[in-house]
């Protein structure tokens, strides 16, 4: 078939393609926040230890492990013949840190190593840190013992960097650092961290080790650089954090508490995450508030309200529910206190006197799950709290109006998780909304199964492992109406937001990654094309058939000033869409348009399946879109 023809076939397939004509209204009903487009993020599937957190060494500091156990030793390997066991030290580092490994070092050249999280990607234009605690428990050495620290194949063949400490003859607890450079970057991610030790035998007890590459923007203690970027991609507007079903915790005693994630990684314990790995915390309030600023982000910031996952409940006591209340107002002092308070001082200390910014704190985490206690706990946290912070709106977690709260919210977070299908019908959610003051934050949105009868099954059974096409194109629709509605509905995320692809709790995440890859889903990019084309005012237009295939939204943009339309094609077939937009337009329009078939997914096998691709299209009044099945378009059109 030669090439005119195919052509001539394809025009006459587009041209026969459904015609829709969408009228825009020129006076825009409402403004889009600064805030509508943003992330999720908790601790899970490895997202925060093993993900966003910088640190490479997994089970760096033995927290929350039971010493003499297998288990204590995850992610350690002897090397060399050495002995190893991660035992309560005699002497703790700290009481935050009680464990230590020891390590009985035989003649030779013998030690210790670490996989990292599933391995470590090994850079040569990179510095790593790298540091750890010694103390010779038993009988001192006559000299200093020479440690090498050393970035080698997990196969032990290649040693990419290596480094030699001196280790004093000491009982007491000492830390030493290095830098390592690899002269050359691995081929793979299968390498380990590892310190030896020459010229001694005896036993040595090691304790809070770790390996830092550079960080995101250089923050000390900071992120991995690659994630950030891909996050910073977004042009993400907030970030709610700390969760999430990982704020909750399985039992009061292991919900996530801001003091315990402050100050020296030597008084931080670490806790048993609420998704199924300890949290070494070394990510922790701090880091995050740092790192929020350096994204030009602003936080939403959950306190724990009362209820863990468990179904563990503070009592409708005053008495009760006093340290809890105390200890919320404590973590949101020490982010907007001035430095006269001790939360401020705290702050300051630590190198940021300035409050940070502070406008939405979320109480609680889906108490839809415990609507009868948010019933009591709300009042108690909001009446305590809103009068000492009168500028930060407070936003309730439970179902909108369900219970009925006092007093009432100002705001409510709400989770949607479904089928592509569902999202696209639902895109008119919030259309028949009160407008009666209440605003909403839809925290966590995401295609997740093509199966309405088994949501959280598994891929069998129609669970997607990474967003698809027909998932992300759904979500567009649904994000269509979230714009329509941004009069009420002032932020939204999709969840979550991170996983590693083999350490999941959950599919399917915006992006995936392991030690070496980031990888962006279709899901992502969707994400990113709305960020990014988010305009200043949301122009109303044609209604779009909520059961139909095609929907779209119109914005204006204020600089440069142009109308931005996109437009989500949910259907297999292709579809021309004329928008008759309310004023001339000029030039060229910039076209984004990302499709594919609707199972296509991004995976770490291929990552670039499917990615949006811009071009340039004729600028026009009645300005037609071409939207082929299964697609997601943004097309910037010049006001003239
Ligand atoms: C969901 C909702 C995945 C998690 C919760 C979040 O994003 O942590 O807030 O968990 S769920 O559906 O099991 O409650």
């Amino acid at each position: 078939m030669s090439f005119s023809t195919l052509v001539a076939i394809l025009a006459s397939a587009l041209a026969c393609a459904a015609q829709t004509t969408v009228v825009v209204n020129g006076t825009a009903s409402h403004n889009i926040p600064e805030t509508l487009w943003g992330l999720m993020f908790e601790d899970i599937s490895h997202s925060g230890d093993g993900g966003l957190y910088g640190e490479l060494l997994q089970n760096r500091a033995f927290q929350e492990v039971t010493p003499g156990t297998v288990a204590a030793l995850a992610a350690w390997t002897p090397v060399g013949g050495a002995s190893i066991a991660v035992i309560a030290d005699s002497t703790p580092l700290s009481s935050a840190l009680p464990n230590a490994l020891q390590i009985i070092v035989p003649d030779g050249v013998a030690g210790v190593g670490n996989m990292g999280f599933w391995g470590i990607n090994v850079n040569a234009s990179w510095t790593y840190n790298a540091s750890f605690f010694f103390r010779f428990p038993d009988t001192l050495p006559s000299s200093d013992v020479t440690a090498t620290a050393s970035l080698v194949s997990a196969s032990g063949g290649t040693v990419f960097a290596s480094a030699n400490v001196s280790l004093s003859p000491t009982a007491d607890w000492t830390q030493v650092f290095t830098t390592l450079t690899p002269s050359a970057s691995a081929p793979d991610t299968l390498n380990n961290f590892t310190v030896t030790f020459k010229d001694f035998s005896g036993t040595i007890n090691t304790a809070l080790f770790s390996l830092f590459p550079p960080t995101f923007m250089g923050q000390e203690n900071g992120m991995r650089a690659d994630i950030a970027q891909a996050l910073l991609d977004l042009g993400p507007s907030f970030f709610r954090f700390p969760g999430g079903n990982n704020i909750e915790g399985n039992t009061i005693a292991t919900r996530w508490q801001w003091n315990n994630t402050v100050g020296p990684l030597t008084s931080r314990p670490g806790r048993e995450g609420t998704w199924s790995y300890i949290n070494t915390d070394g990510l922790g309030l701090y880091e995050y508030l740092v790192w929020i600023e350096l994204m030009g982000m602003q936080p939403i910031m959950a306190i724990w309200s009362g209820f863990s996952l468990g179904g563990q409940t503070v009592a409708n006591s005053p008495d009760a529910l006093a340290p809890y209340i105390e200890q919320a107002r404590q973590q949101i002092e020490f982010v907007v206190g001035n430095t006269s308070t001790p939360g401020g001082a705290l702050r300051a200390s630590l190198g940021h006197p300035e409050p940070f910014t502070l406008n939405f704190v979320e109480v609680g985490n889906e108490d839809q799950f415990a609507p009868s206690t948010y019933l009591y706990r709300w009042p108690a946290f909001m009446n305590a709290l809103q009068p000492l912070f009168p500028d930060i709106r407070f936003l309730a977690t439970t179902f909108i109006f369900n219970p009925v709260l006092g007093p009432t919210p100002q705001s409510y977070d709400s989770h949607m998780y479904d089928t592509p299908d569902w999202f696209a019908k639902n895109s008119i959610m919030y259309d028949g909304f009160l407008r009666n003051g209440t605003t909403y934050f839809e925290g966590e949105y995401a295609a997740i199964s093509v199966n309405p009868s088994d949501l959280f099954g598994t891929p069998a059974n129609g669970r997607f492992t990474f967003p698809t096409m027909n998932g992300s194109v759904g979500e567009a629709a649904f994000m269509m109406g979230l714009e329509r509605n941004a009069d009420i509905v002032f932020a939204a995320s999709y969840a979550p937001l991170l996983g590693h692809v083999t350490q999941n709790q959950w599919t399917p995440n915006l992006l995936a990654f392991d030690a070496g890859a980031v990888i962006k889903s279709t899901s992502y990019y969707v994400q990113q094309m709305f960020s990014l084309n988010r305009g200043d005012a949301y122009l109303p237009s044609t209604r779009a058939d909520p059961s139909g295939t095609l929907f779209w939204s119109v914005v204006q943009q204020n600089a440069p000033p142009a109308f931005i339309i996109k437009l989500a094609n949910t259907g297999a077939d292709a579809a021309n869409v004329t928008f008759q937009l309310p004023a001339a337009v000029k030039g060229a329009a910039r076209l984004v348009q990302i499709s594919g078939n609707p199972t296509d997914s991004n995976t770490p096998e291929s990552p670039d399946k499917v990615v949006p691709v811009t071009s340039s299209v004729d600028a026009g009044q009645d300005m037609v879109v071409a939207a082929p099945g299964f697609s997601v378009s943004v097309v910037t059109v010049p006001i003239a």
